[in-house]
């Protein structure tokens, strides 16, 4: 028997891959999880209204709609879900935060620092209110690192010494692959760093618990002209281009790469790694943790293990042993399948979904908080100045410090 008292009606604003993601998560979460309040699907909103009609029949939406302003300003809609480009967060959810409804935005928060610190600032006046923000860095979810950060907390690993993390994708690699949204600073941000590198920064900060302060950069783009697509044509075309027929061009404005080292506020070192060059890496995020007691390591593409190494005992039986994260005590499993039944990538965005609504049922803070992206926000935005200024060593300020001034 279902303990649902309550209907938190979701509009979505977006409808590409992370809306189908999103969408996925919001149809399945109450089926799996026993919660307090029933998400329901209400209405889907995108610009283009033939895309985002089929959206919503294809992902199971009520409705939907072309402009995000109508939706936010319903009087019977309690969630905006954000996952349209890095552009608009910004605009959507303060406009959304400010008619009283709780806010989902995927990741990063934002394209600068500066529209981060108005959306925290935003989430504070509403959570006066009863409204709650949460930014969906949705790996936090995944089992196998939320039982890493468990680990560590308990101290098992003693104290960090080294945080090493890379997420590797190669799906730029062919100079001919278009100039798309995520190519374009204007859009994004910045390039692989916001994109991937927020997801690493984020979950070494969480499952540490240790915040980064300081960072030495570099950056890269290895192909700075990319062919026009039909959604970057409205770019101007860059001249030059040899015959008259020459598919025409633009200037990628992002980074391609970005490679740093960092120091943690608990005294560890960190290594990242974050690129689209990486030929033969899909989507290959590995996180390892080293300790004075341990190490753990996590690695995306066998996401329901965890490595686990724990320098205890006789030293001839000592040794990385694999943790098979499905067990029922394990974080978000006693839900799912028996023992063994493995679980996915779309099964973050569930679990992120699931906290989201606990959160709002129960009037608790959901994490990550827009103060906890804003701390990515800051440490993307000090990688981009260290690079920029030939890899010198760029302070990253602490978030809370930033609002207060
Ligand atoms: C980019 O390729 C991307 O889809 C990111 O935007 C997601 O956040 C990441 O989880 C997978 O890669």
């Amino acid at each position: 028997m279902s303990t649902v008292e309550k209907e938190l009606r979701v509009g979505l604003v977006g409808y590409a891959f992370m809306g189908a993601a999103h969408s996925q998560a919001w149809r399945t979460v109450n089926r799996v999880y026993d919660l307090p309040a029933r998400a329901r699907m209400a209405v889907i909103c995108g610009r283009d209204e033939s895309k985002v009609a089929d959206a919503a029949g294809r992902l199971g939406w009520d409705e939907y709609a072309t402009d995000w302003r109508e939706v936010v300003n319903r009087d019977d809609i309690d969630v905006i879900d954000v996952c349209t480009p890095g552009d608009s967060h910004a605009e959507i959810t303060i406009a959304a935060l400010a008619a009283g409804k709780h806010v989902l935005c995927e990741k990063p928060l934002a394209n600068t620092v500066e529209e981060a610190r108005a959306m925290v600032a935003a989430a504070a006046t509403a959570q006066a209110a009863g409204v709650r923000a949460m930014c969906g860095f949705n790996y936090r979810r995944v089992p196998a690192v939320t039982l890493m950060r468990e680990l560590v907390a308990s101290g098992r690993l003693g104290v960090i010494r080294h945080v090493r993390a890379a997420y590797l994708q190669d799906w730029i690699v062919d100079p001919q692959f278009p100039l798309v949204w995520r190519l374009q600073k204007d859009r994004a941000g910045s390039g692989a760093l916001g994109d991937i590198g927020a997801h690493i920064v984020d979950l070494t900060q969480y499952v540490t618990g240790q915040r980064i302060t300081g960072v030495s950069a570099v950056t890269e783009t290895f192909v700075k002209e990319r062919p026009l697509s039909a959604e970057s044509s409205g770019l101007a075309a860059s001249a030059g281009n040899g015959s008259a027929d020459a598919v025409p061009t633009g200037p990628v404005t992002v980074d391609d790469a970005a490679v740093f080292v960092a120091r943690l506020d608990g005294g560890a070192l960190g290594t990242y790694e974050a690129t689209r060059f990486a030929t033969g890496r899909k989507n290959a995020l590995r996180v390892e943790i080293n300790g004075s007691l341990g190490s753990v390591v996590f690695d995306l593409e066998r996401l329901n293990e965890l490595e686990f190494y724990e320098a205890t005992g006789p030293t001839t039986e000592q040794g990385f042993k694999r943790i098979l994260v499905t067990e029922p005590e394990h974080p978000y499993l006693a839900a799912w399948w028996p023992p063994g039944h493995i679980i996915g990538y779309e099964h973050s965005f569930t679990h992120e979904m699931r906290d989201f609504i606990e959160a709002i049922a129960t009037g608790a803070d959901p994490s990550p908080s827009f103060t906890e992206a804003l701390q990515v926000q800051l440490v993307l935005d000090a990688v981009a100045r260290s690079a920029e200024a030939g890899s010198s060593w760029t302070e990253v300020e602490p978030a809370l410090a930033t609002i207060a001034a």
